[in-house]
C-alpha cells in the first residue's frame, strides 16, 4: 500500500504518497458519493491542507469504490434553499469546493470510476484533468431533480464541449459513457477500472517532474482566460510570489526595516 493517512476525516479520506501525490476520496458509497455540508467542510479542509504542504505537488480527487466518483448534492438533507447540514442551516457550500479547486496552485486531477453525475459531474468539470475508467458515466441531472449549476458547471463546461453539447448535456440530462466524453474532450483518458489508479498516478508522476512554479503559472494563466478579475487575482498573484523572491524587491523591504532610501538603481531593466 502506496497511501499514507493525512489526516482522519468522517466523510471523506485524505492520503498521500511519499513523492508527494495526494489522494481525496469522498468516501460515502451508500449513497454512490453523494456529498452532505459536512462532506463539504470536509474537502475544503482537505483542499487547504494540500496547499499549504509544501510537499504535495499534485491533488487527487475520487470517490470510494468503483460505483461512483460523486452523484452530486445529497438528496436526502436537501432541504428549502439548500442542503442541510447538522447545524440546520441550508447550504450551497460545494460552490466554495469548486472554487479551492480553481485556485489550488497545484494540478488536481480528477480520478472518475462510474457515476460523475449532477454536482459531482461538476466536481470533475472543475479539475485540472479528468482520468476515467472504462466504466465511467457522466451527466448533468439537474432540470430532471430541479436544481441546475449555471456558473462553472455550465459556463466552464460550455468552454470544454462547447455550446451545444454543454446544452445537450443539461437540457437532456442524458448520460455519456467513458468513450462519449473522451470524444467530446471532457476527459483526458480512459483506461480498464482496474488499471484507473496506476495510470493516473502515472500522470500526476509526469507532472511531478516539472517545474512546480511553472505548473502554476500555467494553471492561473489558462484559468484567467475565462476567470475574469478573479483570474487576474491568481495570475498577478503568482506575479506577486515571483517578485518577493527577487533580489529588487528584497531592496525595497529591506531599506523600509532600515530606513533608508532604497537603491532600485543597481538592478537590470530587462528589454
Ligand atoms: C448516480 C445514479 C445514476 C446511480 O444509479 P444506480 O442505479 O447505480 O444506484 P441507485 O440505486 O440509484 O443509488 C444507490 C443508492 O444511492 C442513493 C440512492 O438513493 C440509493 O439509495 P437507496 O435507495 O438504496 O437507499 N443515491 C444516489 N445518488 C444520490 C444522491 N445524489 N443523493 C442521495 N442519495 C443518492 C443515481 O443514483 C442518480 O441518478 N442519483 C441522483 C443524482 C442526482 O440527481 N444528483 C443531484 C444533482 S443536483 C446537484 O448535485 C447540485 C446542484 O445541481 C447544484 C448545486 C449543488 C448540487
Amino acid at each position: 500500500n502506496i497511501w499514507n493517512t493525512m489526516h482522519e476525516f468522517q466523510d471523506i479520506k485524505l492520503d498521500r504518497t511519499e513523492d508527494g501525490i495526494a489522494k481525496i476520496t469522498i468516501n460515502r458509497p451508500h449513497v454512490r458519493n453523494a456529498f452532505r455540508p459536512e462532506t463539504v467542510k470536509e474537502l475544503l479542509q482537505a483542499f487547504e491542507i494540500c496547499r499549504d504542504n509544501s510537499k504535495i505537488g499534485v491533488i487527487i480527487l475520487t470517490g470510494e469504490g468503483k460505483e461512483a466518483f460523486c452523484s452530486g448534492g445529497d438528496q436526502k438533507v436537501r432541504g428549502n434553499g439548500g442542503y442541510v447540514g447538522q447545524d440546520g442551516l441550508p447550504r450551497l457550500n460545494i460552490l466554495d469546493v469548486q472554487k479551492a479547486i480553481r485556485s489550488m496552485p497545484k494540478p488536481v486531477v480528477a480520478m472518475v470510476a462510474g457515476y460523475a453525475i449532477g454536482g459531482g459531474h461538476v466536481l470533475h468539470v472543475v479539475c485540472d484533468l479528468t482520468i476515467a475508467g472504462d466504466n465511467a458515466k457522466f451527466g448533468q441531472t439537474g432540470p430532471k431533480v430541479g436544481s441546475f449549476d449555471g456558473g462553472l458547471g455550465s459556463s466552464y463546461l460550455a468552454r470544454i464541449v462547447g455550446q451545444k453539447k454543454a446544452r445537450e448535456i443539461w437540457y437532456l440530462c442524458r448520460q455519456y459513457n467513458a468513450t462519449q466524453a473522451l470524444e467530446m474532450g471532457l476527459v483526458n483518458h480512459v483506461v480498464p477500472v482496474d488499471e484507473l489508479e496506476a495510470e493516473t498516478l502515472k500522470w500526476c508522476r509526469e507532472m511531478l517532474e516539472h517545474s512546480p512554479l511553472a505548473l502554476r503559472c500555467l494553471k492561473a494563466s489558462l484559468n484567467a482566460d475565462c476567470d475574469g478579475q478573479i483570474g487576474l487575482l491568481d495570475l498577478a498573484g503568482n506575479a506577486t510570489l515571483l517578485y518577493y523572491l527577487s533580489e529588487e524587491a528584497k531592496e525595497g523591504k529591506e531599506a523600509f526595516i532600515e530606513k533608508r532610501k532604497p537603491d532600485f538603481n543597481k538592478f537590470d531593466r530587462f528589454p
